[in-house]
């Protein structure tokens, strides 16, 4: 014991930046919006054998409804009180998910909104997903219990209007949201009373929703507070994994590297700079990426949350403008998500959405607010149809094959180091990692043909791109390596996915 107490002391166990997977699974997914209740059947019927680590959950504690416009998916982050009561599920749904999930080996990560309650004009009465009455006006959220004494409205009475003001951006209201008092020792309480309820559940750990408002030493406070993971599902001393969300692409007051203590950070910078390189904006191309990581001023690798895009920026919000690829850029994204997860640089989060009526009005889309698929407001099933799609409007992205089979790919590669890099100057590059694994991009206007170096051992290999290795045959391209690790690549530049993928587990 002693001698762990030292390697804490020494922090070189690595613990609240440590995701808790299962040895060997490297990449979480955001189920966004999912109920609780699909989310545990997913992670028996494809998130464990498809070696997915962890799911992001969306906020499970109970929030404000809105009903202009009607029921929309931020109306989750507008918390009334701290009871597991949403449009997800109940308490009983949301305990029988966890052990689920954890019983195969899949974590779950708490999206936990704890810098405010609800928006200041949220009115009063009892529109709430668990029908408990609160009062936005007083500052009355009996639930919890929550008073006037416990917001900051003495410190600021606004909202913030000046984000090169740290002072403003951690004391004032984001969006108008009420935002709590985290100096005081009552407020710390009620939020660890929440977080160590999650925890006694069995979840792995949080997401820090807007950790950018929250002063670094009130966060520490509260994390201080909290208890060690379930010894049923994790090893004795395990502490909470913590990615804090905080939007930082240079340029303002806040920056991520005042949260390193707390545990990881959300780097916004990817997704932005990834974007602009795969949709070769600005003279951006893809051979430029040989140095990507902190070679392009990305934070440290083991204190980075990566993603391509966001439930925010999908949709707008939050940060990383136009160049964000989503699932309705469907060719690029899918580049995007297959260089992200076969990168050895930071911890990845796989995106998984629902579709909704875009409407650009003016280049805003005026239906950014649309809720997850619903009948009359009660989120809809996930279906699964007979080609292993989602149905009733949920993409999932997670399940397509070529984002599916890269979770793999980087499992298989996970320790090795990026090697063998390739490029022809513009827009066509390759990468290994290590003798494991290795990926050929063709993203320029005219036609790959080229033999390179891979690295890996002679055999003939599966391209898990365009198909899988099923009952010892290829259902895609082949890729024959030479007994001194070479191979000759095709890529049209017409082709459905212009990119090649072929690791140890994908060879004959
Ligand atoms: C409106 C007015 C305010 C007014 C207020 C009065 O705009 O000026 O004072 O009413 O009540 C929704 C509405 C917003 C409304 C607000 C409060 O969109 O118009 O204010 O509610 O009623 C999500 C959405 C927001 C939404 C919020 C709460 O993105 O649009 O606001 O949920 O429902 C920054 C932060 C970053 C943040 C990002 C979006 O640094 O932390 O903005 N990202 C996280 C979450 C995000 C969430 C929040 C933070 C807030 O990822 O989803 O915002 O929890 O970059
Ligand atoms: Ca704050």
């Amino acid at each position: 014991m002693k001698f762990f107490l030292l390697l804490s002391l020494l922090g070189l166990c690595s613990a609240q930046y440590d995701p808790h997977t299962q040895y060997g699974r490297t990449a979480i997914v955001h189920l966004f919006e999912w109920r609780w209740v699909d989310i545990a059947k997913e992670c028996e019927r494809y998130l464990a054998p498809k070696g997915f680590g962890g799911v992001q959950v969306s906020p499970p504690n109970e929030n404000i409804v809105v009903h202009n416009p009607f029921r929309p998916w931020w109306e989750r982050y507008q918390p009334i009180s701290y009871k597991i009561c949403t449009r997800s599920g109940n308490e009983n749904e949301f305990r029988d998910m966890v052990t689920r999930c954890n019983n195969v080996g899949v974590r779950i990560y708490v999206d936990a909104v704890i810098n405010h309650m609800c928006g200041a004009g949220g009115g009063s009465g009892t529109s709430s997903t668990c029908g408990s009455y609160y009062n936005a006006g007083n500052r009355e959220f009996p639930s919890v219990p929550y008073s006037g004494w416990d917001f900051n409205d003495n410190k600021c009475d606004g909202e913030i209007s000046n984000y090169n003001d740290a002072y403003q951006v951690r004391n004032c209201r984001l969006s108008g949201l009420l935002d709590l008092a985290l100096e005081k020792d009552y407020v710390r309480t009620k939020i660890a009373d929440y977080m160590n309820h999650l925890i006694d559940i069995g979840v792995a750990g949080f997401r820090l929703d807007a950790a950018k408002h929250m002063w670094p030493g009130d966060i520490k406070a509260v994390l201080d507070k909290l208890h060690n993971l379930n010894t049923r599902w994790f090893s004795q001393g395990s502490r909470p994994f913590i990615f804090q969300e905080v939007i930082d692409l240079g340029g303002e007051a806040i920056k991520s590297s005042e949260y390193f203590g707390n545990g990881r950070v959300t780097e916004f910078k990817f997704g932005a700079k990834l974007g602009t390189v795969i949709r070769k904006w600005n003279g951006e191309k893809m051979s430029y990426l040989k140095n990507w990581g902190e070679g392009w001023g990305l934070v440290p690798s083991d204190r980075a949350l990566v993603f391509v895009d966001n439930h925010d920026n999908q949709r707008g919000h939050g940060a990383g403008g136009a160049s964000i690829l989503t699932f309705w850029d469907a060719r690029m994204y899918k580049m995007a998500v297959g260089f992200m997860l076969a990168h050895p640089y930071g911890f990845t989060r796989v995106m998984s959405s629902y579709r909704w009526p875009r409407n650009f009005q003016n280049g805003k889309d005026v239906n950014d607010w649309v809720g997850p698929p619903n009948n009359n407001g009660a989120t809809k099933e996930v279906t699964i149809n007979p080609d292993t799609t989602c149905g009733n409007d949920w993409v999932c992205e997670h399940r397509w094959r070529q984002i599916r089979n890269m979770v793999a790919f980087r499992n298989v590669v996970n320790g090795q180091p990026f090697s063998n890099w390739w490029d022809n100057g513009s827009n066509q590059v390759a990468f290994g990692r290590g003798n494991r694994g290795f990926i050929v991009f063709n993203n320029d206007d005219w036609s790959l043909s080229t033999t390179l170096q891979t690295g890996l051992p002679g055999g003939t290999y599966c391209d898990v791109i365009s198909g899988d290795k099923i009952d010892g045959n290829c259902s895609g391209i082949k890729v024959h390596v030479g007994s001194d690790g070479r191979a000759h690549f095709s890529i049209s530049n017409s082709a459905e996915d212009p990119f090649i993928a072929i690791h140890a587990e994908s060879k004959l």
